[in-house]
């Protein structure tokens, strides 16, 4: 199984993106596709469904910071909507912009998060579980991947996993690392889901 791995690059008042520093410090494996995405909501989306073209990934596990988060989060929801005050590195500010005018209002995440769940709590790791991934560029990619997969009849598992600022209930960047790779491990397992 080959698995494209996204995070973004810093944004807003953050100096460092943990979801960068991780998706560099993954080994280098031909099982994994690894890109770090800008945090520009129409660029996002086309570099990521362009990657999804060129490469054909079975799966896709999209992570981005949630500054707030003393944990993982594991989203459950990808809405239609881009929504914020603080707009993208462009500047561009959503207001209430549906992603894709014809598209569903959400679609769940299809990958194993109670299996992801589980693996992460035997590791130690603080994780929870959050019902939607926001209405900023995070939500966007999440959205626009599964709509992707989904308008193309794919089974690929594709989902969206929220780290917490380094340091937070311990976490170390280390311990980031650690936890996508037992995240990864778990949808190789899981393989297609159809
Ligand atoms: N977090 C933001 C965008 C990029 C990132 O890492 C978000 O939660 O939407």
């Amino acid at each position: 199984m080959r698995i494209l791995v996204t995070g973004f690059e810093p944004f807003g008042g953050h100096a460092m993106n943990p979801s960068m520093e991780v998706v560099t410090a993954l080994p280098t494996s031909e099982r994994l596709i690894r890109r770090v995405l800008p945090v520009i909501y129409a660029d996002a989306g086309r570099i990521i469904r362009d990657l999804i073209t060129a490469e054909r990934p079975d799966a896709v596990l999209s992570l981005g910071l949630c500054g707030r988060s003393p944990s993982i989060l594991l989203e459950r929801i990808a809405i239609n909507l881009n929504d914020d005050t603080c707009g993208d590195n462009t500047g561009d500010s959503a207001h209430g912009r549906l992603i894709d005018p014809a598209g569903p209002v959400g679609y769940w995440s299809t990958l194993p998060l109670v299996a992801i769940h589980e693996a992460l709590r035997e590791r130690g790791i603080a994780v929870a579980f959050s019902s939607h991934a926001g209405t900023y560029v995070c939500n966007h990619v999440f959205y626009v991947v599964r709509h992707m997969i989904e308008q193309q009849g794919g089974d690929q598992p594709c989902g969206f996993v929220h780290l917490p600022p380094v340091g937070s209930s311990g976490l170390s960047l280390g311990t980031l690392v650690d936890a996508v790779r037992t995240c990864l491990g778990v949808i190789e397992r899981h393989g297609a889901r159809k």
